[in-house]
């Protein structure tokens, strides 16, 4: 039990009658077909359900009472085929039916679909019902994912270093590809399968370009030869210079005929190798990276031009909107701002890939401006899995509530209900290519993850991905008793889980507070740092206290980021006395006496949220030590250490803002609170030589 089976440990149900069922209710397995992607299934339900049901469940020829049968429609027995087809009909090509029903007078469970993948994640449904011990008696359930591409976005370097990873070095051995097939590339493709992510890329959008060489090449196609059974495809960042890097061509200008041409055969290159390859993903003209504007190009002509070279074999571009320029005023604004008068001007087979906020991942940010905002592109919300801003690798911190939270937002592009989640699924303008993507926490630790509750993120990434409606809790509860087992510590988990967003975002940035960390590695606080080669990356720049006050203008009356919202939303923020205390600090500056909704001033209010946070995690403490005996000792000794270690850097980040901004503020830190241990010069002297850093 060392974390490595992750949500998949197919744990024996405890002798009970809902053994004695799962029993009668499956007694051998049958698969019609023989791809690839139904081995994989077929060796799937071979190692769960034996393992669970702890009996042999032998593959059989004929039906009987207890058979299971999976395979996609057009593989069934005519009886099978009549009795499915109206559910499979209504399935999209990738979703799945799960039917328990009677078949020449035998009761059998039937997994179907129109497509084998699909069979697939039939089969990881089933499990996850009896993983989590229901009841699979009267199944008749179908499912189809709501977004087409649910990627996951590695940043990982070609020398294995994961930028902004907190889980060791990258999974990806690039020394030993392409002859060798590490066990981990298989159960990384079993464990997103089991989620219904269909998509990864490989390579950090910081770019090497050496990735897209002919050599290399042969390492990523055995890469994708590896995941393609289990319905996954493999994308890679592109980096825009690579026709002069390793095509030694004199530009990269996207009207050039030489690079046009480069990329045309470098597309056909990759298509020989790997015939459904994804497509690219870039991050051009973005903190140094190369891209179209160093030619007086736009992002449009850039990501046209390898749009174009894709276009034959199907493949896409993932053109990132993560822009901002160091003499802007706000950096809020310049995606918008860069991105909007391009609507209209990409191709059909470009995306714009949007971070969830306008400033880059803080443990809570409005939805950024530019989601509704491109009517006539397809736009795909990006999140981060990797918790370069909430705690990296040491703080407990579920982010379903974070991903909801941006997901169920109302941009009011086109009327109300136009959601962040109905802009992804295309549903609300009608787009055919939808996607969503998250950056990845993976690494080689043996648990994936590095923290072991890093792992929710993933899963719950994967399966809000496939349905954005389904509630964190409910994620939550599955995964709980999936990786620990389905006893009394349930609900407690669950608790931990639930508030653990909230307790995160009150000791680190409370009311609004935004990016006043480390600078570089991002790493423990520094609301003080004012001398970042550029303003942009200051935490001074954001927060603006002084001694009036807190917070960024940002109304009409200051930065007018504001102003990119659509009226409705401007309503909710514009009045500091009616916007949610927990955006406030993001549209206002507020006096240090403003009367917050809970009747204390701002500067109270800010006391008391930092406290709570740091109450928050002491509660979760006590939450894991009441639930010990559930645990196994191993991950009870490893989440209990990481706790006491969450609980040390929040008091740190409780202890080094108030110290902080009391002196901004001039205002003492409440009587009756916890004080800080040091004085403000400690904390601004630490220093974090061991910080991971980017
Ligand atoms: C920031 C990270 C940086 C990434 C960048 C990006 O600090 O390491 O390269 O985003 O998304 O969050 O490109």
């Amino acid at each position: 039990e060392d974390g490595y089976k992750m949500w998949l440990r197919y744990a024996p149900i405890p002798t009970s009658t809902l053994l004695q069922q799962y029993r009668r209710q499956i007694t051998g397995i049958i698969i019609y077909g023989n791809s690839p992607t139904l081995r994989a299934a077929r060796e799937e339900l071979n190692t769960a359900l034996p393992a669970m049901l702890q009996s042999p469940i032998p593959e059989i020829k004929t039906l009987r009472n207890g058979a299971l049968i999976a395979s996609p429609l057009s593989s069934l027995p005519s009886a099978l085929k009549s009795i499915a087809i109206k559910e499979v009909q209504q399935l999209d090509s990738t979703g799945y039916l799960l039917l328990s029903t009677t078949a020449n007078g035998k009761q059998i469970t039937l997994i179907t679909a129109k497509d084998d993948i699909g069979v697939l994640y039939g089969v990881f449904a089933l499990l996850r019902k009896i993983q989590t011990q229901q009841n699979i008696l009267q199944l008749k359930e179908w499912s189809s994912p709501k977004i087409k591409l649910r990627l996951l976005n590695h940043w990982d370097n070609l020398n294995r270093y994961v930028e902004r990873g907190y889980a060791g070095i990258s999974i990806w051995n690039w020394h030993t590809l392409p002859s060798y097939i590490d066990q981990r590339y298989i159960d990384y493709a079993r464990f997103n399968a089991s989620i219904g992510i269909n998509g990864t890329v490989l390579n950090n959008v910081n770019a090497n370009a050496t990735v897209l060489t002919s050599e290399w090449l042969l390492k990523v196609a055995a890469i994708a030869n590896t995941l393609r059974p289990y319905g996954i495809k493999v994308f890679l960042s592109a980096r825009f210079s690579a026709p002069i890097e390793i095509g030694h061509l004199s530009t990269a200008d996207p009207l050039n005929d030489s690079v046009r041409a480069w990329w045309q055969q470098k597309a056909k290159e990759i298509y020989q190798l790997i015939p459904d390859f994804g497509g690219f993903l870039v991050k051009a003209n973005s903190e140094g990276q190369p891209g179209p504007q160093s030619y007086h190009r736009t992002h449009a002509d850039g990501a046209n031009l390898l749009a174009d070279a894709l276009a034959p074999y199907g493949g896409i571009v993932m053109w990132r909107a993560f822009v901002y320029d160091p003499k802007a005023t706000d950096r809020f604004k310049q995606a918008y701002e860069e991105f909007t008068p391009l609507d209209g001007s990409f191709h059909s087979n470009v995306m714009v890939q949007v971070k969830n906020g306008p400033i880059d991942f803080q443990p809570r940010e409005p939805f950024s401006p530019l989601l509704g905002a491109m009517p006539k592109t397809p736009l795909l919300p990006e999140f981060q899995l990797t918790q370069e801003y909430l705690g990296q690798g040491t703080h407990l911190v579920y982010m379903s509530p974070l991903f909801r939270e941006v997901l169920q937002s109302d941009t009011y592009s086109n009327g109300p209900h136009s959601t962040v989640a109905a802009i992804a699924d295309g549903s609300l303008l009608h787009h055919q290519l939808t996607a969503i993507a998250g950056v990845s926490n993976i690494g080689n630790e043996r648990n994936w993850t590095g923290h072991p509750f890093g792992q929710a993120n993933w899963y719950a990434f994967g399966r809000l991905a496939w349905d954005h409606s389904l509630s964190s809790e409910n994620i939550g509860k599955e995964w709980i008793q999936q990786t620990f087992g389905c006893n009394q510590a349930t609900d407690t988990i669950l608790s931990m889980m639930m508030g653990s967003r909230e307790t995160l975002v009150n000791y680190m940035t409370p009311l609004g507070l935004h990016h006043i960390m480390g600078n570089g590695h991002h790493y423990g606080p520094a609301p003080w740092s004012n001398h970042a080669p550029r303003a942009d990356w200051d935490p001074v720049y954001y927060h603006r206290a002084d001694s009036n006050g807190i917070g960024f203008d940002r109304t009409a009356t200051g930065s007018g980021a504001l102003l990119q919202y659509q009226p409705a939303v401007q309503q909710l923020y514009a009045d500091s006395n009616k916007c949610e205390d927990k955006f406030l600090l993001w549209f206002h500056h507020v006096s240090w006496q403003h009367r917050m909704h809970s009747g204390r001033t701002l500067w109270q209010e800010l006391c008391f949220k930092y406290n709570e946070g740091v109450m928050g995690v002491r509660h979760m403490q006590q939450q894991w030590n009441n639930i010990k005996q559930y645990i196994n000792q191993e991950q009870f000794h490893q989440v209990s250490q990481l706790l006491a270690l969450q609980e040390q850097e929040a008091v740190w980040w409780r202890d080094a803002c108030l110290s902080y901004f009391s002196t901004i503020s001039r205002l003492a830190i409440p009587v009756g609170m916890e004080q800080p241990a040091h004085s403000l010069q400690y904390y601004q002297q630490l220093h974090f030589p061991y910080a991971p850093g980017n």
